[in-house]
């Protein structure tokens, strides 16, 4: 079935999760839905109050805007707009858009009849980013704890964030973290490069099935994990990447204060040595 008429049989009514029918239409190739016009509102609103951060700060120079957080004085109260007031409404903007759009994907997936996954893997995306911006804050007493929104200062700020722990690297969930970041490239790298060997062959030669892939790692590593396997590996290391890059900077403060290769004396202080 050609690809437009497919998308035409499945452009049914239904599978919302809120407001009936009252937005279920398209605009062009794109899906709306209730969440996709709260995306909307959320996207529009946070971008033009950066813009207007942009337009109170000292500078256009687009790698030098910043929209900093409160004062720490501030805690967890509402600042004012020029104080960090708007750091706090844009990032209830784009926490407010960020789930709605993983909401809207959710809507699609009904729709189609499709699992959950794709949603469920943006749910890590939005977990770690609302680690940053709500959950450690919020543990640590002071909205001032979060990140900053420019290109250049966010920089500064995982930096001078890291040092404050000494050497993050020694942080093991950070240690875990990046393992999975690494297994995830060298998953991606190995199925990629074997999808193409198998379907892109000279001119002339048929593509060749999975039987073909299957017995390359049987002949190279005595295991193969499969056309379906490959796809669950690949989702399970990026989100464990993910999650556990969130467990490491919610355990930076709220529950380990003194440097981090510090965190490492439990080894030595093993009472196996005495
Ligand atoms: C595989 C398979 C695929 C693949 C890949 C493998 C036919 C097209 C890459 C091989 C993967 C293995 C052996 C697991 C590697 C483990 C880690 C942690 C990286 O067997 O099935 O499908 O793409």
């Amino acid at each position: 079935m050609a690809m437009l008429s497919f998308e035409r049989k499945y452009r049914v009514r239904g599978g919302t999760l809120i407001g009936g029918d009252l937005f279920d239409f398209w605009v062009g190739p794109f899906y709306v839905g209730f969440f996709g016009v709260t995306t909307f509102i959320f996207a529009a609103l946070g971008t033009t109050l950066i813009v207007w951060g942009a337009a109170l700060g000292p500078t256009w120079n687009i790698w030098q805007i910043n929209i900093a957080p409160p004062d720490i004085k501030y805690g967890l109260a509402l600042a004012p707009l020029r104080e960090g007031g708007l750091w706090q409404i844009i990032t209830l903007c784009a926490v407010g858009a960020f789930v709605s759009w993983a909401l809207r994907e959710v809507e699609i997936c009904r729709k189609l009849g499709i699992g959950y996954h794709v949603p469920f893997a943006f749910g890590f995306a939005i977990f770690a980013y609302i680690s940053l911006v709500v959950i450690r804050p919020l543990l640590l007493g002071a909205w001032g704890y979060g990140f900053p929104y420019g290109i250049i200062s966010h920089l500064d700020w995982v930096s001078n964030t890291g040092y404050q722990y000494l050497h993050f690297h020694y942080n093991p969930a950070h240690m875990i973290a990046v393992s999975f970041f690494f297994a995830t490239c060298f998953a991606l790298s190995l199925h990629g490069a074997l999808v193409l060997s198998a379907t892109n062959p000279p001119k002339g030669e048929v593509v060749k099935t999975p039987e073909y892939e299957d017995t390359f790692f049987r002949d190279a590593v005595g295991y193969s994990i499969g056309t379906l396997g490959i796809h669950r590996l690949g989702l399970f290391l990026a989100l464990a990447a993910v999650f556990w890059s969130a467990v490491c900077i919610i355990i930076s403060g709220p529950f380990w204060t003194r440097g981090w290769p510090e965190w490492w004396n439990w080894w030595l202080n093993l009472p196996v040595w005495r």
